[in-house]
C-alpha cells in the first residue's frame, strides 16, 4: 500500500513525552505517583508499538500507519502491558469522561501515570493528549489523569467562533520539532470542540511537545514517520505562518444493494435510485470501496458513505456494508463519515439494539464520524414537545460515548412555498426565486426515511433543537435538488449556516464548479458535498479545487 503524500497528513494532537530526565520534575499530587502494586514484565520487542486502544472508537488507521512504518503492534490486555511497553501509542477516541470511566476501573490509569513517570517513550493523540490534563469541562468537569498541569476547555463560541473546530487547518509551530517536519506547511486535520491549557511550569521531561489539541486524525502518517520511535532529533525553523481554516469539498456515496445483492454505488433522482428505463435497476455507479479510494486520490477532504436502505433494513444485518466500510478505512486517509439506519431497534429474534451498539459497529469498522437522519429529527421533535432532554436519543447516547464532534446530523428537508410568513409555526425565509404560484416565501419541512415521509418540524427548528441538545456536531444540509444539478439550495444552506454556531455542509444539487464558489461567497458553509457531478466523472475534484482558489477561497490541496 503506498503512502499517502503529505499534505494527506492528519497530525494535529499528540503529546510526545521522551527521555529520562530526574532534575525540574513538578511535585505530583499521590494520584500522579503511579501504583505500586503494578508489576513490570520483561520488555517488549523493540519492533513492536504497544497501542492502547480501550475500543471506543476507530484506531484502525492508527493501526494501518504503524503497520506501514515496519512495527508490529502489541494491544495493551492489561495494565502491565503498559508498563512492559518499549514504545506507548494512545489514540484516545471518544468523550473524556467515559475514556477516564475506562482507564479507571481497568487500572491503566494507574499504569499510564506510572509509564510516563519512567519517561518512557509515549505518543498521546487527541483525547490521548487531553486526559493527561488536571480535568476536562466535556460532560464535566471530569478529572483526567493529573500528569500534565492544566485544564481542558470547550472553545467559546459566543464571539461566533464555529465549532467544533473541524477541518483542515494549517499550523502555527511555536516550537521546534521534529515531529512537525513533514506536515508543516500543508493542511491537517482537526475536529475539536475542546483545547487544552496546560499550566506554564516546569514539566520535567526533556521533550514535551503539543501539536494541536483534542483533535482526531485517523491517519498521522507524516507524524509518525517523524516520530519514528527513536530519538532522533531534526531541528526544524520555528514560527511559520498559518492560513485560515480551509472549506471542504468532500464527496458523498450513496450505497445500498442493487437487484443482484451486489453493493454499488447508485444516485437518487430526488431520491429515486432506479433507471427511468424500463428495467427499473438500481443505477450503478461503481464499486463502493473503488470510488471512495478514487475520490481520496483527486483530493477530497473528506468521503462519506449512506447506507440508504438502512432506514429499513438492520443496520448490523448489512455486513457487506461493513465490509466496505473495513476496507475502505485502509486505502482513504481522509475522514470517513457513515450514516444510515442508525437508530434502536429490535430484530425479529426479538434482540434488542441500542442505537449506540449500532454506530459502535461502524466506528469499529472504520467510520470516523457517523451521520443521523430520521432519528435526529424523532429525537428534536421530541425535545420540542417536552423541553426535557432526556439523555436516551441515539444523538445523546452515541455523543455522549464517542464525544460529539463524532455525530452528524443529516437535514433532509423539502422547500414548501407560502404566500406569507404567518402561514406555518415554521421558520420561512424569502426565496430568491418565486413559488410555483408565485410564492415569496418558503419554509423547509424535515423529512425521514430516505425523504419518504414528511414531518411537522423545520430544518430551522431541528437545528436550533439539536443545538440546545447541547450537541455541538456538524450539519450535513440535503435538498430536494439531490441529483438536479442546477446548484445548492442557497436560501436553505443560508438560513441554517446563519442561525447556529455548528459547522454545515451544503449538500446536493452542485453542477458546476461555479456553484461550489457560490455556495461558499453566499453563505456561511464550512464545506460542500457532492455525488452524481463526481461520480458521472462530470467534473474532477482537482477542477472544483483549482477553481476555488481562483476565487479566493483556501482550499486544501
Ligand atoms: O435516516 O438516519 O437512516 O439516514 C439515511 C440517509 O440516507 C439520509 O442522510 C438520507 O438523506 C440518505 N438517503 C436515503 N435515501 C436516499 C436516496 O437517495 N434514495 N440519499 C438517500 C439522499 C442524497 C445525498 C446525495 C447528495 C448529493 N441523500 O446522499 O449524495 O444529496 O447529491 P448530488 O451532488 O448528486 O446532488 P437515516
Amino acid at each position: 500500500m503506498p503512502p499517502p503524500p503529505p499534505q494527506g497528513a492528519m497530525a494535529t494532537g499528540a503529546a510526545i513525552l521522551t527521555v529520562p530526565c530526574s532534575a525540574g520534575r513538578p511535585k505530583r499530587r499521590d494520584q500522579r505517583r503511579g501504583s505500586a502494586a503494578l508489576s513490570v514484565r520483561a520488555s517488549a520487542d523493540a519492533n513492536t508499538v504497544t497501542l492502547l486502544d480501550y475500543g471506543a472508537g476507530n484506531v484502525r488507521s492508527v493501526r494501518n500507519a504503524i503497520r506501514h512504518l515496519g512495527f508490529g503492534i502489541r494491544d495493551v490486555r492489561s495494565p502491565e502491558d503498559i508498563l512492559a511497553a518499549d514504545r506507548l501509542v494512545f489514540p484516545g477516541v471518544g468523550a473524556f469522561g467515559s475514556a477516564m470511566d475506562v482507564l479507571n476501573s481497568t487500572g491503566m490509569a494507574d499504569a499510564l501515570r506510572e509509564y510516563i513517570r519512567r519517561d518512557r517513550p509515549f505518543l498521546g493523540i487527541c483525547l490521548g493528549l487531553q486526559l493527561l490534563f488536571d480535568s476536562s469541562e466535556e460532560n464535566g468537569p471530569v478529572s483526567g489523569l493529573g500528569v500534565i498541569p492544566g485544564v481542558v476547555r470547550r472553545f467559546d463560541s459566543s464571539k461566533g467562533l464555529v465549532v467544533p473546530h473541524i477541518g483542515w487547518n494549517a499550523l502555527e509551530i511555536t516550537k521546534d520539532t521534529q515531529l512537525l517536519q513533514e506536515v508543516d506547511g500543508h493542511h491537517v486535520y482537526f475536529v475539536h470542540s475542546y483545547h487544552a491549557l496546560p499550566m506554564l511550569i516546569e514539566t520535567g521531561f526533556h521533550q514535551f511537545a503539543i501539536m494541536g489539541e483534542a483533535s482526531y486524525h485517523p491517519s498521522p502518517w507524516a507524524t509518525f514517520r517523524q516520530f519514528n520511535f527513536t530519538q532522533k532529533r531534526v531541528e526544524v525553523p520555528a514560527h511559520r505562518k498559518a492560513s485560515k481554516l480551509a472549506k471542504r469539498v468532500i464527496a458523498c456515496l450513496d450505497v445500498r444493494s442493487n437487484d443482484n445483492g451486489d453493493l454499488v454505488v447508485t444516485k437518487g433522482d430526488q431520491y429515486d435510485v432506479r433507471d427511468h428505463s424500463s428495467s427499473k435497476e438500481v443505477r450503478n455507479l461503481g464499486k463502493p470501496v473503488d470510488l471512495a479510494s478514487q475520490y481520496y486520490i483527486d483530493g477530497a477532504d473528506e468521503v462519506s458513505f449512506l447506507n440508504i436502505t438502512g432506514f429499513r433494513d438492520f443496520p448490523l444485518g448489512d455486513l457487506p456494508m461493513l465490509e466496505v466500510l473495513r476496507c475502505a478505512s485502509e486505502k482513504v486517509f481522509v475522514p470517513l463519515t457513515v450514516g444510515g439506519g442508525i437508530r434502536d431497534f429490535t430484530d425479529a429474534n426479538g434482540r434488542y439494539y441500542s442505537s449506540l451498539e449500532v454506530a459502535s459497529e461502524y466506528f469499529r469498522s472504520g467510520a470516523d464520524k457517523i451521520s443521523i437522519g430520521s432519528d435526529a429529527v424523532f429525537a428534536a421533535e421530541a425535545f420540542l414537545q417536552t423541553g426535557v432532554k432526556t439523555g436516551k436519543s441515539s444523538l445523546e447516547q452515541i455523543s455522549r460515548v464517542y464525544g460529539n464532534q463524532a455525530v452528524v446530523v443529516s437535514i433532509d428537508p423539502r422547500r414548501v412555498y407560502v404566500k406569507s410568513p404567518e402561514d406555518v409555526p415554521f421558520k420561512t425565509v424569502k426565496v430568491s426565486s418565486k413559488g410555483p404560484s408565485g410564492e415569496e416565501y418558503a419554509w423547509y419541512q424535515c423529512t425521514v426515511s430516505g425523504g419518504r415521509d414528511s414531518r411537522p418540524i423545520g430544518a430551522y427548528e431541528l437545528a436550533k433543537a439539536v443545538e440546545e441538545l447541547g450537541l455541538y456536531n456538524h450539519y450535513i444540509v440535503t435538498s430536494s435538488l439531490a441529483g438536479q444539478g442546477c446548484g445548492f439550495d442557497i436560501d436553505l444552506v443560508k438560513m441554517v449556516s446563519d442561525a447556529v454556531t455548528i459547522p454545515v455542509i451544503a449538500s446536493s444539487g452542485a453542477g458546476t464548479v461555479e456553484h461550489f464558489s457560490e455556495v461558499f461567497e453566499k453563505t456561511n458553509a464550512s464545506a460542500a458535498l457532492a455525488a452524481g457531478i463526481f461520480h458521472r466523472k462530470e467534473v474532477p475534484i482537482l477542477s472544483v479545487k483549482e477553481h476555488l482558489i481562483d476565487a479566493g477561497v483556501e482550499v486544501r490541496v
